[in-house]
C-alpha cells in the first residue's frame, strides 16, 4: 500500500548505524534530518548508503534561491537521493531545489502542511492548497502532508495528481497507519521505530501496510 520511511532522528553514529542496519529489510527508505547530521556530520549519508536504501534529506530547505541551490548541491553530493524543502520562501526558491535535485538525478519534496497541532497557525486558509499548485508548476516530485489529518491528505491529493505524498505523523504523533497507508506513497515513522526496544520488530509491525 505504501513505502515505509524510517525517520532516523537519533544523534549518535553508533545508534544510527545499528538501528538502520537492523531495520534495513523492513523499510523502503531512510530519512535523515538535522538531529543526526548535526550530531555526526554529513558523512553519515555515505555510511548509510552502504545499506542500499534511498536516503531522504529532511533539511526543510528555506532560503533564497542561490543558497537553496548551494545547500541542495551539498546534499546530493553527500549521497542523498531526495531533499525536503519549505515552500514559504516562494516559487524561485523551490525551483532552485528542484533544479539541483534533478541535475543530480534526485527528487525534491515540498512541505505542504505540517503534522503537529501548532502547524494550523500558518498552514491554514488555503495555504497548503496554494503550495500544491506551486509544486505542480515547479515540477517538484511531491509533497509532505500530515498523517495526523488524513482528511487533509485527501484534499491535497486532489491537487497534485500523480505526484507523490510522503506523510509524517504516524506512531508517536498519533497518526493511524491503517488510515494513512492507502492515501500516501510513503509513510514516515520515527520514534515508534527507533525508540522501540526492538526497532526491527517495531518496523516489521508496519509490514501489513507496505506495498
Ligand atoms: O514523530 P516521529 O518521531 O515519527 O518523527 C516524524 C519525523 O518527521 C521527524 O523527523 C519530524 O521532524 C518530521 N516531520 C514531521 O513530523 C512533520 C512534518 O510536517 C514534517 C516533518
Amino acid at each position: 500500500m505504501t513505502d515505509l520511511v524510517l525517520s532516523l532522528d537519533v544523534t549518535d553514529r553508533t545508534s544510527a548505524l545499528s538501528i538502520a542496519a537492523a531495520c534495513a529489510e523492513e523499510v523502503d527508505a531512510i530519512k535523515v534530518g538535522y538531529p543526526l547530521v548535526l550530531g555526526t556530520g554529513l558523512g553519515i549519508a555515505r555510511d548509510l548508503a552502504d545499506l542500499g536504501l534511498p536516503l531522504i534529506a529532511d533539511f526543510k530547505v528555506a532560503d533564497i534561491p542561490n543558497t537553496n541551490m548551494l545547500i541542495c548541491d551539498q546534499v546530493f553530493e553527500a549521497g542523498f537521493s531526495a531533499v525536503i524543502a519549505q515552500a514559504f520562501p516562494g516559487p524561485d526558491s523551490i525551483a532552485a531545489c528542484v533544479e539541483s535535485a534533478h541535475a543530480h538525478g534526485g527528487e525534491c519534496y515540498v512541505v505542504a502542511e505540517m503534522s503537529h497541532p501548532g502547524a494550523l497557525t500558518f498552514f491554514s486558509e488555503g495555504v497548503p492548497e496554494a503550495i500544491c499548485r506551486l509544486v505542480v508548476e515547479n515540477g517538484a516530485d511531491g509533497i509532505i502532508a500530515p498523517a495526523t489529518r488524513p482528511a487533509r491528505i485527501k484534499v491535497l491529493r486532489n491537487l497534485i495528481g500523480e505526484k507523490k505524498i510522503l506523510s509524517p505523523g504516524v506512531g508517536a504523533q498519533g497518526g493511524d497507519p491503517a488510515e494513512v497507508a492507502p492515501l500516501v506513497d510513503g509513510m514516515i515513522v520515527g520514534r515508534a521505530i527507533y525508540g522501540a526496544v526492538d526497532p526491527a520488530a517495531a518496523a516489521r509491525a508496519y509490514a501489513p501496510y507496505r506495498r
